[in-house]
């Protein structure tokens, strides 16, 4: 076995108390404001803006650091359509027979259906892929660890990113979505883990009211002090 090398960490971003609170609170504030959409503008978004967001997904904490992601993002318009058309047949045969009554119930609120115009419409869709096997490097082939915990972390830092820029999104799982690995052309070893559709909200967008109801702080923690 190799002994691990270290460097020491230099210059770690830290802020005086009084700072680290507004800053926490400004974050929180940007994340306030998220709101997953259905509606999308066909205005262009820049290529540059998305490879940001993906760079910044990429920082996320992995098992054994593997990395085990990939993102693949599709502004192109045939390949929107097939996703459109592969997607739509999953949630017909989802909304028609698959789906439990619970589930529909569950569903209710959020007024979904099997029409998804916003795969077409929307000007980026990022098909994220989790890697079952890899390595710290391109071209490793080891076993990968804490996968769908390390694409779940990359994921949520892509939508804060995306947030962040000033977009909106919708996280999609149509299910089951092995399409996408087809269409997008990846291997059998990458599982499709969720599509996620960017672009600017409809100027008419509207939200479910549902989807405004946020557990308070004291209801999603506890601290023991
Ligand atoms: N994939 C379907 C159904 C769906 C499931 C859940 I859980 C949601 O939070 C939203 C929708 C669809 O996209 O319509």
């Amino acid at each position: 076995m190799n002994k691990p090398k270290y460097k020491p960490l230099t210059n770690y971003p830290q802020y005086p108390e009084q700072e680290m609170l507004v800053r926490a609170r400004g974050v929180l504030d940007v994340l306030s404001t998220r709101r997953t959409i259905r509606d999308f503008s066909d205005k262009h978004v820049p290529r540059s803006v998305i490879e940001a967001c993906i760079a910044a997904a990429g920082t996320a904490p992995s098992g054994a650091n593997h990395q085990p992601w990939h993102f693949v993002a599709i502004s192109n318009p045939k390949m929107k359509r097939k996703i459109r058309i592969a997607a739509e047949a999953e949630e017909k045969a989802f909304y028609d027979s698959k789906a439990s009554d619970e589930w529909l119930e569950a569903l209710m609120p959020l007024g979904t259906d099997t029409n998804k115009p916003f795969l077409e419409t929307a000007p980026w869709l990022i098909a994220v892929f989790a890697q079952r096997r890899g390595g710290v490097k391109a071209g490793m082939d080891m076993k990968n660890y804490y996968v769908t915990e390390s694409v779940g972390i990359a994921t949520g830092m892509l939508i804060t990113a995306l947030h962040s820029a000033g977009l909106g999104t919708l996280t999609h799982t149509p299910a089951p979505m092995n399409f996408l690995r087809d269409i997008c052309g990846r291997p059998k070893t990458e599982k499709p883990f969720v599509l996620i559709v960017v672009g600017y909200p409809d100027k008419n967008v509207q939200v479910p009211e549902h989807a405004l109801i946020k557990k308070t702080l004291g209801v999603i923690s506890t601290f023991e002090e």
